[in-house]
């Protein structure tokens, strides 16, 4: 029989421990980007099953609201790294999901080479009933026997397969079924969960459930006698020297305190190079998943939402309003940079180069979903038309919205956005003049915005100016590629 806790055990456990805190964090920090749970990928303002946040917009609600005024600031304290910075959370949380899938490939494949996978996975119905003895017994303030042979009691047994066989790979799988990329590939896997929004509504579940976990495990191992317990979790043998055990638990514990202060006070003091950093191991992989799917989306007319959030204020300038009020007669869209044939389109030109329909989901970096039919022109036609230099590999799209004076603070500049140009060539991107069979609505993006069916939101950008081909681009604006890259450290790639 294997060892009852031999050191690769009390290894991975410990770095299980520390990654789970990280995703835990980092993971409240992305709730508080959109603090409502939902179980339809409508999301109908209102209607969500939780709410933890005091603000509360209608659907009729007579001021025009964005999505980020339902963004909450969470004190670091519980969030990794707080005060809404949910591009940096989120680069926290998928850096940490490979360290933490990676201990647990080595932990099960550990346990099934060895044979200790007999001490957790339970081999017959029995475990049930003996489980519910074992809690009785703890509600008599007892402590039940352990298996013959076997290094924990039943109810223990069991409650260590169902955290490690069952909800790690549902949170494995329904954090994968949030990802836009994932989804518009592969429709009918979200599907799975209820679409997007009972992915997240598990995913969240299953947090609880992790904490929930947690806080028995740690009140179970006070129970069962501190120092042997310390003892079998530090050195691997509870008869070892408990004074040792104790201090070394206790010093690693202080270390993953210490840990958190360091890379919460970090993130915070140095955004531009905590964003750089983790992205250098998260973007790639973000990059890749982009890339491999094309959108399969092909939803029905019926499935579309009845309320689509919207986010960003319309451009505040005399101009735009003008332009608006005279039904964009005076729009012309300028594409160049890096092209043969640098040209200006009016609306009509536009729509002469071909419609295109698509029937997708829109996935906003906070969370939210909805459904809408697009119409417009394939972004490939567009590039037929100007021909892009080979060296081209980045197209960067501005729009007419100066944030500075709509979203503020603190932030300045233009919104604009960039896309490799391999996602300017998938089917379903395309540039939409129309929204469910009617002209853009101007909080949509009239008259012109972008649809990039595998992306999240923020790379969608409304009300397009114009076009531009580049090479690289860093020179552009403050470099990352974007105006939420640059102004609110979002990652560039958006995929997941
Ligand atoms: N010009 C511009 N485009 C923008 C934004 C913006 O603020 N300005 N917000 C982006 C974000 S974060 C999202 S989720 C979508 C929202 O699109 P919608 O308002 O049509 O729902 O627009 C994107 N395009
Ligand atoms: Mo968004």
């Amino acid at each position: 029989m294997p060892e009852f806790f031999p050191a690769w055990v009390v290894i991975t456990h410990f770095l299980n421990l520390a990654l789970m805190v990280m995703l835990f964090r980092s993971g409240i920090e992305v709730l508080s980007a959109f603090p409502k749970l939902y179980w339809h990928d409508d999301c109908p303002p209102g209607r969500q099953w939780l709410r933890l946040s005091k603000k509360n917009f209608g659907a009729d609600s007579r001021k025009p609201w964005s999505s980020l005024d339902e963004e909450e600031s969470w004190s670091p304290v519980i969030a990794l790294p707080g005060r809404k910075n949910l591009g940096l959370g989120r680069h926290w949380h998928f850096m940490t999901i490979e360290f933490w899938i990676l201990t647990g490939v080595v932990y099960v494949a550990t346990m099934f080479v060895t044979g200790y996978w007999q001490y957790i996975v339970p081999t017959h119905w029995s475990i049930i009933p003996d489980s519910l003895k074992a809690v009785g017994t703890y509600l008599q303030f007892e402590l039940p026997a352990k298996i013959p042979g076997e290094p924990f009691e039943p109810a223990q047994k069991l409650s260590y397969f169902v955290v490690i066989f069952i909800l790690a790979p549902l949170q494995i799988l329904t954090g994968a079924a949030m990802s836009p990329s994932v989804l518009a590939r592969f429709p009918r896997y979200g599907k799975l969960f209820g679409g997007k929004q009972g992915a997240r509504s598990l995913h969240f579940l299953i947090m609880c459930a992790f904490a929930a976990f947690t806080v028995v495990h740690v009140f179970m191992v006070i129970i069962h006698g501190l120092p042997q317990e310390f003892a079998a979790i530090v050195l691997g043998n509870p008869h070892g020297d408990r004074r040792l055990a104790t201090g070394i638990g206790l010093a690693g514990l202080l270390a993953i305190v210490i840990f958190h202060v360091v890379i919460t006070w970090f993130s915070l003091r140095y955004r531009r190079r905590t964003q750089r950093l983790l992205g250098r191991i998260v973007n790639p992989f973000e990059r890749a998943i982009s890339r491999a799917g094309t959108s399969r989306q092909r939803y029905s007319r019926k499935e579309t939402s009845p309320y689509f959030r919207v986010n960003g204020y319309p451009p505040p300038s005399k101009d735009y309003e003008q332009m608006a009020a005279n039904g964009f007669r005076g729009y012309h869209l300028a594409v160049g940079g890096l092209v043969a044939e640098p040209m200006s389109f009016s609306l009509p030109e536009l729509r002469e180069l071909g419609e295109q329909r698509q029937i997708t989901k829109h996935n906003c970096i906070q969370g939210w979903t909805a459904i809408a039919e697009w119409a417009g022109i394939p972004l490939s036609d567009i590039m037929q038309k100007v021909k892009p230099h080979p060296e081209a590999k980045h197209v960067v799209f501005y729009g007419m919205d100066d944030k500075g004076l709509t979203e503020g603070e603190g932030r300045y500049g233009f919104y604009y956005a960039s896309i490799p140009i391999y996602l300017a060539r998938h089917p379903q991107s395309l540039l939409a003049l129309e929204m469910n069979g009617a002209p853009l609505p101007i909080e949509h993006g009239a008259p012109l915005r972008l649809r990039l069916e595998t992306q999240l939101g923020f790379k969608m950008i409304k009300w397009i100016q114009g076009i531009e081909f580049v090479t690289d681009v860093k020179d552009i604006g403050m470099g990352m590629g974007g105006w939420r890259e640059d102004q609110q450290f979002y990652a560039n790639a958006a995929g997941i």
